[in-house]
């Protein structure tokens, strides 16, 4: 037996901060035409898709950034978007930033189905970076400014055939993230992320990038047995270099994918949803084997307590 979902990975290169989101939205329905041409059923694009990463400079008043938010979703710029996807019975998970009607700013991805009705719009939970001015940086990375932590958790929902979940970049690097998904029987996880390679709280990890970014979301794969499809809005954008490299990992924790570039690029796996059980149903049957009532710290306690 095999549920295959074809699958593309929509990475972007850089999104400069004077490209509207019209010349975006066209760079997506041209990822979205290639995406048709090769039988793909959802494509998936980055974090922050419509705009340049904007958390990487400060403003004083917010409000000044409120023209980086979308107010609905779909809107006049991303209506396109929605009915050609519709037309080409092709659905998609976007990234972008919204700021709702009550005031409150989000960082989110709305997965839509291939008939265009929207399955969920999931908000952050994990939010790095910081929340003040740092100017001696190099570049901000203010999103603890800009996005407050989603409440909500993780989700997972019955769409393309099977059990979808949704992260957004930092969210990959917590193995939380994934088994609270795991735990609800996820087959396959949507990530898109920005991940700059220069890391100024410790430069040292900067060559690292790539071989973290693989480590997280192999492992977290594999240990909950599901795909895992990353997403990268890379390359050198308003002189930020950040990494691309997205890829779609199998229920193995093996790479099946992985772009080339770190421009515009479709990364396309033929994913078969049922390859979960093989894990889920052996070493990570989460019913036989955990231990719940010894992981009491996970969810009581957020930082690390030393003992005497
Ligand atoms: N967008 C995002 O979450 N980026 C972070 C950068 C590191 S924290 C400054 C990431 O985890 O990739």
């Amino acid at each position: 037996m095999a549920r295959i979902l074809t699958v593309a990975a929509a990475q972007l290169g850089p999104v400069q901060r004077d490209d509207s989101r019209k010349q975006v939205v066209a760079r997506m329905m041209d990822l979205l035409h290639e995406a048709a041409g090769h039988g793909v059923e959802l494509v998936v694009y980055p974090e922050l898709a419509l705009t340049t990463f904007f958390p990487r400079w400060f403003v004083d008043d917010i409000t000044e950034a409120d023209h980086w938010y979308e107010r609905s979703m779909p809107n006049a710029e991303t209506q396109p978007l929605f009915d050609e996807a519709r037309r080409l019975g092709i659905g998609f998970c976007l990234g972008y930033a919204l700021l709702d009607d009550e005031g409150h700013r989000w960082n989110v991805q709305t997965l839509v189905e291939r008939d265009g009705t929207i399955v969920a719009t999931y908000a952050k939970t994990h939010i790095p970076g910081h929340e003040h001015n740092e100017p001696d940086r190099p570049f901000q990375h203010a999103e603890r400014y800009y996005f407050e932590p989603s409440p909500n958790g993780f989700g997972v929902w019955r769409a393309f055939g099977g059990l979808m979940g949704m992260m957004i970049c930092n969210d990959r690097r917590w193995p939380e993230s994934y088994r609270e998904m795991g735990l609800q029987g996820v087959e396959m996880i949507l990530c898109g992320y920005n991940t700059p390679i220069h890391y100024v709280p410790d430069p040292s990890q900067d060559i690292l990038q790539g071989f973290h970014n693989a480590l997280v979301m192999q492992s977290g794969a594999y240990q909950n047995g599901t795909w895992v499809v990353g997403v990268a809005k890379g390359g050198v954008e308003e002189g930020v270099d950040s990494l691309a490299q997205s890829m779609i990992v199998a229920p193995s924790g093996q790479i099946v994918a992985q772009a080339l570039t770190a421009d515009d690029e479709l990364v396309i796996a033929r994913c078969d949803l049922d390859w979960c059980q093989r894990y889920k149903e052996t070493l990570f049957d989460f019913d036989r084997y955990r231990r719940p009532e010894v992981y009491s710290r996970i969810t009581g306690q957020r930082g690390v307590i030393e003992p005497h």
